[in-house]
């Protein structure tokens, strides 16, 4: 009996232990942004709780659903990419040729470029280790990169070059669409860099956060960018 009681004893000092070690004194997380021992380093699905997502919905706007979103597969040379393909019609005016693709252009960085591409919305979710209160703070920019045409034209070698549509950027904490801004809708159809602060947030340990860039109808000159800094100040 003594033994017993000696072993419950051990057993509950011992969980009382791993209890205090389980919560780190600083708890930080950093997608993108300059170079930081901290920063997200994506190089498996999973790490320091960052998880690169795509999804097949795509141009919906505020409707766009997290739930649609699965995990990213990594490629041998360690780019994220959507782990199926999708078949999409042509650009090219009048024609049905159909087209099967993987995304040239989606990729999600640990520099905070986080692209999808036609067919594809890209996003970047992170999962909540420790019950607590967080700070949040978010910086983006987005739409119309250099180059990007206002209007579609054809290249002299007769490829058809379709207009940059932009992308709508989009948050989310504990599943609330926190905000959503569609590029176009912008002068220069750009978003300059804006930031946003969601402080003092109450979160458990399997709650998430979601950056989403939807590409809108075409990939190219989308150019989204990220920085995100979750912190946890308190129990
Ligand atoms: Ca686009």
């Amino acid at each position: 009996m003594k033994r017993l009681l000696s072993v419950i004893l051990a057993l509950v000092l011992l969980t009382a232990l791993f209890s205090c070690a389980e919560t780190p004194d600083e708890v930080i997380y950093i997608y993108g942004g300059a170079s930081d021992p901290n920063r997200a380093k994506l190089k498996k699905m999973g790490q320091q709780s960052w998880y690169p997502m795509y999804s097949t919905q795509i141009n919906a706007g505020e409707e766009i659903d997290i739930n649609t979103f699965k995990e990213c597969m990594l490629t041998e040379t360690g780019l994220w990419k959507p782990a199926e393909e999708v078949v999409i019609t042509s650009f090219v005016p009048g024609s049905d040729d159909e087209i099967t693709f993987r995304g040239a252009w989606f990729n999600i960085r640990k520099d905070g470029f986080a692209a999808g591409d036609t067919g594809f919305s890209a996003a970047l979710k992170w999962v909540c280790e420790y019950d607590g209160t967080y700070d949040v703070h978010v910086a983006f920019s987005g739409g119309t990169s250099a180059g990007g045409p206002e209007e579609p034209y054809y290249q002299a070698d007769g490829a058809y070059i379709p207009a940059a549509d932009g992308v709508y950027m989009s948050m989310f904490i504990l599943d609330e669409m926190m905000f959503c801004v569609d590029s176009y809708s912008l002068p220069a159809h750009r978003i300059e860099q804006t930031e946003y602060d969601y402080n003092e947030i109450e979160m458990k340990a399997g709650d998430t956060v979601w950056l989403v860039a939807d590409t809108k109808e075409n990939g190219g000159w989308d150019d989204p960018w990220w920085y995100l800094r979750i912190v946890r100040t308190g129990d």
